[in-house]
């Protein structure tokens, strides 16, 4: 949950940063009027709206499995939260990714996910043991999307390790397709999207990936000269480690997958330090493009020419870095119009 929330924070942030930078470098000092009849509210006089926490109350029990020292990067990515209504009932369900800790990974240890099923009276069902989704991996987060077309949202999980495609069978369980889809990308994979890039009615598959993390060389506290704030010893990453590039994945309307990445132009060859992604057609063309989220490195977007191939305008966009000119840490992806 600690994630969704910076997320989300960072998020809001970074998206009201794309609007001043927006307005900023395309020469208009003053933002446009709103549209004509634009309704507005005052608040004054009026109370602060206040918010209960009430996940307890609904019969959500879920717990994330959290390292409270935090010594490995991936312990302070972990626990995205995705809502998917598995069952077309029309209220949205909920499935909480659960990671070890490294420590726990080690020893082979997993972390539970959850399912929780909407019963429309304001309570929550736990579901993980019919679904059978819990425990894909050491999961970070992931994507909602039907990629066979057959009515029923799947679930694709991103993972520290090889990520999974879980098939949604209609029934209230889930099937891991992953080695017949082939989508099971083996690095730190953070973000994943789906959207239809050539409009062929079937989604692809964005997938964006973090540090390359080795179990076998773990970037201990101060191990590196990255590692040190103000002469403490602390978390490597991401600055100092070495970036995984990202995956982009064409549904061949047949149940498998392509990796298009490289001829697409996406395949992030700088190895940015990738976490939120989405798809936005931005310059209304009806076809999909792409904005990546990058930590501590220029953020991408690129831009669908809509032969197969992105262009990554990013920098001339003005979204790529601050208005100074330096790289963010780019989080999560919020787009509005
Ligand atoms: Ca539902
Ligand atoms: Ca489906
Ligand atoms: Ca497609």
């Amino acid at each position: 949950m600690n994630r969704v929330i910076r997320n989300s924070l960072f998020g809001f942030l970074q998206f009201s940063q794309l609007l001043y930078q927006g307005q900023g470098q395309a020469g208009h000092d003053v933002a446009p009027p709103p549209p004509a009849g634009l309704r507005t509210e005052s608040c004054k006089g009026r109370p602060v709206p206040q918010l209960e926490d009430i996940a307890e109350k609904a019969g959500i029990h879920f717990r994330h499995v959290y390292s409270p020292e935090k010594k490995y990067i991936p312990e302070s990515m972990s626990g995205g939260v995705l809502l998917i209504d598995y069952d077309r009932d029309g209220s949205p369900d909920i499935y909480f990714t659960n990671a070890p800790t490294i420590e726990m990974a080690m020893k082979h240890q997993s972390a539970r996910g959850a399912l929780y099923h909407n019963n429309h009276d304001g309570t929550f069902s736990d579901v993980t043991d019919k679904a059978g989704i819990a425990t894909p991996c050491f999961a970070n987060g992931g994507a909602v999307g039907d990629y066979n077309n057959d009515g029923w949202p799947d679930l694709y999980i991103t993972c520290l390790g090889a990520n999974v495609l879980y098939r949604n069978n209609g029934n209230g369980t889930f099937t891991d397709v992953t080695a017949k889809a082939g989508v099971g990308d083996a690095r730190n994979s953070t973000g994943a999207a789906f959207g239809d890039y050539d409009n062929d009615g079937f989604v692809d598959l964005m997938v964006t990936n973090y540090v390359d993390f080795r179990f076998d060389n773990l970037p201990a506290f101060g191990k590196l000269p990255t590692c040190t704030f103000r002469g403490l010893d602390v978390q490597c990453g991401p600055r100092g480690l070495k970036g995984a590039a990202d995956t982009l994945y064409h549904n061949n309307a047949d149940g498998t997958f392509s990796d298009v990445s490289k001829s697409a132009g996406v395949d992030d060859p700088n190895g940015y330090f990738g976490l939120g992604v989405t798809w936005v057609d931005f310059n209304n063309t009806g076809r999909s493009d792409i904005f990546i989220a990058n930590d501590a490195t220029p953020n991408y977007l690129y831009k669908n020419e809509g032969n197969g191939k992105f262009t990554e305008i990013g920098l001339e966009s003005g979204t790529a870095v601050s208005q100074d000119g330096t790289e963010q840490a780019s989080m999560g992806v919020a787009i509005g119009d």
